[in-house]
């Protein structure tokens, strides 16, 4: 077994579009009615992939849903005049955030040795509750070797379960036993609590986790209600390391001691609230990167773009490149399309720790894979979407075709 981490991407699907459907996601809210461009947003996140290979890193992918679901319209009994919130929330193109896909949790830290997933819910946003039975589908073909997965149906609602993007894993490598950390949010503030205490308490269960490795922590209030919808926006780990912004947890001494108990060659980088603020970080997205570890061992930091412009996280950062820290290394990515609807890097993303040989194959990206993909977009993807283009027929045909020919090209008639 060669056990090693992969990065599974959302394609951005061609609808992508900025209706403004999540309350306490700040970007989303300030873009809603602006207009989108698919195309763009796709290419940018493709380019993430390539950019994330050449480091010498395993990428796969998902592929977008089919939108609009008009069955689930259908199941609402919804139509243009009474609730346009519910039409956009059909054709919304949000399964391209994977890390809000599944919690995975890879074979070394299981009782039974197989890397298990939980399709998330998403039950707390209606737009994005629609997404897991075919996320699922999709989950139970690329990971469908039972030898090597166990691929779980959702958390029963009402504990909302937004996935991997509440869920942090640290350990000396990707390959040996982790602790695995649920970060989950009480509700009662400003905003809604995505991530419901236990949900994640079910997953880990479900997962047969060891006791001895797994932590609940809970998220800052002052953090949700900030913008930071979900943990990522805030935090994110690799192997040894978490990255971390000061008023990320409800209790960061606490959460500290308690990963230092459990997982002791674990180090924490705290960005602190006066060098970067919490409505800075939020902003520029500056832990919604991705930590990775590519094969020249140079442990580095891929962020989005927003944070070269942002003068406070850019300082910081070429600080803590100066310094003797372990993150060695930020690469930049474009991905504003996404970063409008506030999704940056690590939201397009799914880490799954497995060998790639037990995968479908279809799921891999390869350079020729990406140039077909190219192609294709650029062919069949909207140059670009208007509000009021959401809810007409030709758009729908025409976003039909689009995922047709993708799942075509790519010879996956399973997803049709
Ligand atoms: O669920 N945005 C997504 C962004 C998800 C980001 N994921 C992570 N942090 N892992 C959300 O809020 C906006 C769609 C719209 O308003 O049109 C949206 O769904």
């Amino acid at each position: 077994m060669m056990l090693t981490e992969i990065n599974f991407d959302g394609i951005v699907g061609p609808s992508h579009n900025y209706a403004g459907l999540s309350l306490g996601n700040l970007a989303a809210t300030r873009n809603a009615g602006g207009t989108s461009y698919p195309r763009a947003a796709a290419l940018q996140g493709l380019a993430k992939m390539r950019a994330n290979m050449a480091l010498g890193l395993a990428q796969g992918f998902f592929v977008p849903l089919p939108r609009p679901n008009t069955a689930w319209l259908h199941e609402l009994a919804a139509d243009e005049a009474t609730n346009p919130a519910l039409i956009a929330g059909a054709w919304s193109a949000s399964s391209m955030w994977t890390a809000n896909a599944a919690t995975v949790s890879p074979a070394p830290d299981t009782a039974d040795g197989r890397c298990h997933l939980t399709v998330a819910n998403l039950v707390t946003m209606p737009h994005r509750s629609h997404e897991w039975p075919d996320t699922l589908k999709q989950l139970r073909l690329v990971f469908a070797d039972a030898a090597h997965f166990a691929v779980h149906p959702p958390v029963p609602p009402t504990f909302g379960d937004e996935g991997a993007a509440n869920h942090m894993r640290l350990g000396p490598t990707h390959a040996q036993a982790g602790l695995e950390v649920f970060v989950y949010g009480r509700p009662g503030g400003r905003f809604p609590a995505r991530q419901h205490e236990e949900a994640s308490r079910i997953v880990a269960r479900r997962h047969g986790l060891d006791p001895a490795r797994v932590l609940f922590v809970e998220q800052a209030p002052e953090a949700i209600a900030a913008g930071a919808f979900h943990n990522d926006v805030v935090a994110v780990a690799n192997e040894g390391v978490l990255f971390t912004h000061e008023r990320a947890f409800a209790d960061p001494a606490a959460t500290y001691a308690a990963i230092a108990e459990k997982c002791p060659q674990a180090q924490v980088v705290e960005v602190p609230a006066s060098a970067v603020s919490l409505d800075e970080a939020i902003r520029s997205y500056l832990f919604n990167a991705q930590l990775v570890t590519p094969p020249d061992g140079e442990m580095t930091l891929v962020v989005p773009s927003e944070c070269k412009e942002s003068a406070p996280v850019w300082d910081w950062l070429q600080s803590m490149l100066a310094g003797n820290g372990p993150i060695r290394r930020v690469q930049v990515v474009d991905v504003r399309q996404s970063m409008a609807n506030g999704g940056g890097p690590a939201c397009l993303r799914l880490r799954v720790v497995a060998d790639p040989a037990t995968i479908d194959p279809r799921f891999l990206l390869s350079e020729a894979k990406a140039d077909a993909l190219e192609k294709l977009i650029a062919a069949h993807w909207p140059q670009q979407i208007d509000p009021a283009d959401i809810g007409r027929e030709s758009l729908a045909s025409t976003l039909r075709q689009a995922r047709a020919a993708l799942l075509d090209t790519l010879e996956i008639p399973e997803l049709v």
